[in-house]
């Protein structure tokens, strides 16, 4: 026993007594008693120890053959009032569901050990910081949350006696897909994960804390908790500008993040530094400015597609001290996706773990494979990541995958018409998530599963965010789309490393330095200041105009679309700032 914290320890003797394990471990965050973790998980195959030369300190975790994804029609909101939850939350009454939930995690740790696992999210004493302890039964969660979190005994001294923290309960149980849940209850600052092993479900700290709670707490805090990266592009003359980015899930945040420009702005001395993949959380600093941090400390990433091509930051990041889960593994204890290069070995196992043939036209790696890497290996791991502070944003960008509509890159008039792109944007839906893959869906601002109460709740917060005394100085907003594609479904623009020609447009844009056109959708580039020097031949000046340009009539159908959504999902609620915004936009289509 690491604390004397009252709150603490109550809470803990009655999750044992429901859940009953055998043992109950207090984890400390050392590198020692991972190790003595790893050494038990080899022995019940729960981890797989990869080649030691290659991969030093990595390990292999496969999860259930039903259970690979986030589960968003097994993802509950209890709050005390349906209609704080909103229409785009599952909600059940939260005293019905902890009966419900008692009854699956009753006895579920028997033969078990429940590890007691205190963690920050945020640098522990940091301004942002928020605590929280999970209690599990699986050894791949302690392993996995001391690399996305910080994990450590220091977070019982920054807790003193306050009850201030948050209650993470995951059991594995069967593993059975039907009683399957992910439970919030943000009046109890409580989260309850049972019947899964997949990170997104049972990493209590990422999604389930850090977005649905904190989104909470952000509310009521005067403060907001994003699904965004946070890069920095430092210029020539050293000075560095800070964007944030909000993608849905598998939609390239990892690989934005982590951008290596193009030669030529190589060579004039661009570089991008990466300070998150995929959560901000973003408060008023005292300059009167938006700041930002990432409140991980690790990389949950999306493996197939990553390559040495595609994103060499990522894969330099997981060489070492990295867990890979239903990738595919190697006869010599390495591993491979599709997409990492074009030669898909002979001799090994699947994600499911059998024996794989490539030649069979089956994938090797789960659509949803992932590799947690600490972010401590990037090579371009910003200066200012464990600057308690954060970072100032200039420009927080919105953005979809949008085969037509959406052009390359656009500017909102203003803060409420930001928010407005950003609760309208869309993308066809990824494995991330169970489901169907590839339909359009309204994503608000890619927060859409991970919104903690009402969506229009939420929107109203980002509005008054905008009105808020304390800020002087309001980031600009965007929305760029890098999956526009030709007729023939050809992508027109090359992305990756190219992207850093639309990040320089958008900087400029903050400071003034360039002009842009007014459009019924918002300000759009001139074709002449979008730099092209390098790609002339892959994207030509009608590439780039067609990139730019947007159908009046598409656009009119998609007004009309968000007209519905506004509909459904405001509920009476919607701010009259996006009505407005709508409107606008419907006019300027007229
Ligand atoms: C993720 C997701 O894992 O968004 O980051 O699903
Ligand atoms: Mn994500």
């Amino acid at each position: 026993m690491y604390t004397n914290n009252q709150a603490v320890l109550t809470w803990i003797d009655k999750m044992a007594a429901l859940t009953k394990p055998d043992k109950i471990v207090w984890i400390n965050g050392s590198e020692e008693q991972l190790e003595e973790l790893r050494q038990e998980a080899y022995k019940t195959g729960e981890l797989i120890k990869l080649n030691g030369e290659e991969l030093p300190g990595c390990v292999y975790h496969r999860s259930a053959l039903n259970d690979v994804a986030r589960v968003e029609d097994r993802t509950f909101i209890c709050c005390e009032k349906k209609e704080d939850a909103g229409p785009t939350n599952n909600w059940m009454d939260p005293a019905q569901m902890h009966k419900m939930l008692d009854e699956i995690y009753d006895g579920s740790m028997k033969g078990r050990t429940m590890y007691v696992i205190p963690y920050s999210m945020s640098i522990v004493g940091s301004p942002f910081a928020k605590y929280g302890i999970e209690l599990t039964d699986s050894i791949y969660v302690v392993v996995s949350m001391a690399i996305m979190t910080r994990v450590g005994l220091d977070v019982y001294d920054a807790l003193g006696d306050s009850p201030d923290f948050i209650k993470g309960l995951h059991a594995k149980a069967d593993l059975d897909a039907e009683k399957r849940y992910i439970v919030h209850f943000p009046q109890e600052n409580t989260i309850m994960s049972v019947n899964s092993g997949y990170g997104g479900n049972v990493l209590l700290g990422k999604k389930c804390f850090a977005l649905r709670i904190a989104s909470c707490l952000g509310r009521d805090e005067g403060w907001m908790a994003e699904h965004m990266l946070i890069l920095g592009v430092e210029f020539p003359n050293g000075e560095i500008h800070y964007i944030s980015a909000a993608f849905p899930s598998a939609c390239g945040k990892t690989n934005l993040a982590m951008l290596i420009p193009p030669e030529g702005y190589q060579k004039a001395g661009y570089k991008v530094w990466t300070v998150g993949d995929d959560i901000a959380w973003i408060r008023p600093g005292p300059d009167g400015r938006l700041w930002a941090v990432n409140p991980e400390n690790g990389f949950f990433g999306v493996a197939p597609g990553t390559s040495m091509k595609s994103n060499p930051n990522a894969m330099l990041s997981t060489r070492k001290n990295t867990i890979f889960t239903n990738v595919v593994l190697k006869p010599d204890g390495t591993v491979w996706w599709e997409g990492m290069d074009k030669n898909p070995p002979k001799g090994a196992l699947n994600w499911k773990g059998e024996p794989w043939d490539p030649a069979d036209g089956s994938k090797g790696a789960h659509p949803n494979s992932r590799f947690t890497a600490p972010a401590r290996n990037c090579p371009c791991l910003s200066k200012e990541y464990d600057n308690p502070q954060g970072v100032p944003l200039d420009a927080m960008l919105f953005g979809g995958r949008r085969a037509k509509t959406a052009p390359l890159v656009y500017q909102s008039r203003d803060w409420n018409h930001g928010v407005f792109l950003g609760a309208t944007v869309a993308s066809e839906t990824t494995a991330a998530a169970t489901g169907a893959v590839g339909v359009v869906r309204r994503d608000p601002m890619s927060m859409r599963p991970f919104i903690g109460y009402h969506v229009a709740d939420y929107w109203q917060h980002w509005i008054d965010m905008g009105r808020d005394p304390r800020v002087t100085k309001l980031p600009k907003i965007f929305h760029v789309n890098w999956f526009r594609t030709d007729d023939e479904g050809h992508f027109l623009w090359p992305g990756f490393g190219d992207n850093m020609r639309v990040l320089e447009w958008i900087l400029k844009r903050c400071a003034g330095e360039v002009d842009a056109v007014e459009t019924p959708i918002g300000y759009m580039p001139r074709p002449e200041d979008i730099n092209l020097a390098g790609i002339e031949d892959e994207v030509s000046e009608d590439t780039l105009k067609e990139l730019l340009t947007i159908d009046k009539d598409v656009w009119k159908a998609e007004a009309a679309d968000i007209r519905t959504f506004f509909d459904q999902v405001g509920e009476g609620k919607l701010p009259k700032e996006l009505s407005d915004c709508l409107e606008t936009l419907e006019n300027n289509l007229k």
